[in-house]
């Protein structure tokens, strides 16, 4: 019988190692923290009355963290043993210690500053190995023969089955250890390369200054520039690429009368060009989140496209990434005097790794996905006739200008907001462009212009805001926008696929006497 529990306990443990060894993969793979662990030895801390809390970090000096993280990885192991123990008695009781546990991760994690619902993937990872350890070991048994089903299974267990448990475990025991070993390799590649773009020191590259005139002074309206850990993230990538920038290269080829490969010092100590630039997905739903605005600096690409001289007949760029993407912009787009760029800053500092680092392209005008290519290692100057490119073989259109577009901000929808004079607000764009004008409608009622703050660029968003006089009750609000060639925004709905989203972002909200 000692043999026996021995085993589950044993197979409980190395389930436990198992899970949490496949959420520090995921942790490290997403690049999401250090795993669940940390956020919940932080749970703990602030749950901890700081009576307990002083002397304890007093004692420990500045092991603290190190020994609470022990604590509670010792407690886990502890009860993934005890799970083990309970699992061949009954499987469902070992399910629910598991169950605690992962509740446990999960308001670690989802209690954390700045948490996101992306920080919960390793937790669920984790919980998902354990019950797969579960049931993997569960399944070593044989089932009970009528002769033994009266016998409590636990006080038997022959050699071979035990064989087949501790065999399984053993098994279980190298995948982990292998999935740390990558977990590590991806987070050390990760670490390295970070920390070679802090050392960057880019002279080009200046700080934004946001004008005063571009902010409407409305509280809840987003902000005019948004921070890069703000701004939205796109990409087919699992894994963000991991580019060593004095390894970096950029060849330009194709319909060229010479090929150029540049290095990253080549590019940085060209002469650069720095710019508001707001960037949006195709995928952006009217009133979405897919959108932000940038100060980017960077080599404008028509000067490289002229010294590798384009042949005749060229019309299409084909963007190639680290990783693969792919992406085809029109040649025009890159060479007319727009400004289209290889960004190799963001925001006043070199590009995020999150954000194409060291280079990617940004185009005035142009939907990300046709455009604005990430961890860009090759420009092909070709014809659009020649080639597919990601998402154009997956029925998006070829060719894809941002179309003019509007949001409100404020209210939010659903919310309350007080009777009389109640001032709305939000953003309105048309990259390259311009916006001329807002004009917002009250209840389904006559179009109204909106007051437009100032932009220093028709290819960054503007901020609006109007005053609406409100009766009690029910309300909604609507937007639309005209750009400076005089084209109105559509009330046309339609979806994001396959070239971008139309319509009129509606907000229902109520008002009520304060
Ligand atoms: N290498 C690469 N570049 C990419 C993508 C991608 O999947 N891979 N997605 C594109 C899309 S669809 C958009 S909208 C923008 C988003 O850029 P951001 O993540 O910096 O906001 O990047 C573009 N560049
Ligand atoms: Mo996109």
């Amino acid at each position: 019988m000692r043999t026996a529990r021995r085993t589950w306990w044993l197979a409980g443990v190395v389930a436990g190692l198992a899970g949490l060894a496949t959420s520090y993969g995921a942790a490290m793979l997403l690049a999401i923290g250090p795993s669940p662990v940390a956020p919940v030895a932080d749970l703990v801390i602030r749950l901890t009355p700081g009576a307990v809390v002083e002397p304890a970090i007093s004692l420990l000096g500045r092991a603290d963290k190190v020994v609470l993280v022990g604590i509670i990885l010792l407690l886990t192991l502890a009860l993934c043993g005890w799970a083990g123990d309970l699992a061949p008695r009954s499987a469902g009781a070992a399910t629910l210690v598991f169950t605690g546990l992962a509740v446990l991760g999960a308001c670690g994690v989802v209690t954390t500053a700045d948490a996101d619902v992306l920080d919960l993937v390793p937790v669920i990872v984790g919980y998902a190995t354990w019950l797969l350890c579960l049931r993997l070991f569960l399944a070593a048994v044989p089932p009970p023969t009528d002769a033994e089903s009266g016998a409590a299974p636990e006080l038997a267990m022959p050699t071979e089955t035990r064989r087949a448990v501790l065999l399984r475990a053993g098994g279980v025991l190298a995948a982990s250890v292998l999935v740390v070993a990558v977990g590590r390799v991806v987070g050390g590649g990760r670490q390295a390369v970070e920390k070679s773009r802090q050392l960057l020191r880019l002279p080009g590259v200046s700080k934004p200054r946001v004008p005063a005139e571009a902010r409407a002074g409305l509280s809840g309206l987003t902000p005019w520039l948004t921070p890069s850990a703000d701004f939205y993230q796109i990409h087919t990538a699992v894994v963000v690429p991991t580019i060593d920038p004095a390894q970096w290269q950029l060849r330009i080829h194709g319909l060229v009368d010479r090929e150029l490969v540049l290095s990253y010092d080549q590019l940085a100590a060209r002469e650069l060009r720095e710019a508001w630039l707001t960037l949006n997905c195709v995928s952006n739903p009217i009133g979405g989140p897919l959108i932000g605005n940038a100060w980017w600096s960077g080599v404008p690409v028509a000067e490289l496209l002229r010294e590798a001289g384009v042949q005749a007949g060229a019309d299409a760029v084909l963007q190639t990434s680290h990783d693969g993407w792919t992406c085809g912009t029109p040649l025009s787009a890159l060479t007319d005097d727009r400004g289209a760029m290889l960004a190799i800053g963001m925001n006043g500092d070199p590009l995020p790794l999150e954000h194409g680092f060291p280079v990617r392209m940004v185009v005035p005008g142009l939907y990300g996905y046709v455009s604005a290519c990430k961890w860009l290692v090759d420009l092909e100057v070709t014809t659009f006739d020649k080639f597919e490119a990601y998402w154009t073989t997956r029925g998006w259109a070829a060719q894809a200008p941002v179309k003019i577009s509007s949001r409100i901000d404020v209210p939010r929808p659903g919310s309350e907001v007080p009777t009389g004079q109640v001032r709305v607000g939000g953003l309105a764009w048309a990259q390259h462009t311009g916006i001329a004008g807002v004009e917002v409608a009250l209840d389904g009622g006559d179009w109204v212009p909106a007051d437009l703050a100032a932009s220093p660029s028709d290819d960054a968003w503007v901020q609006w805001t109007a005053t609406l006089t409100l009766a009690p009750g029910q309300h909604s609000v609507r937007v639309r926008a005209r750009d400076k060639a005089g084209l109105v925004q559509t009330g046309v709905q339609r979806d994001v696929l396959p070239d971008g989203a139309t319509g009129w972002h509606t907000v229902s909200f109520s008002a009520a006497a304060g």
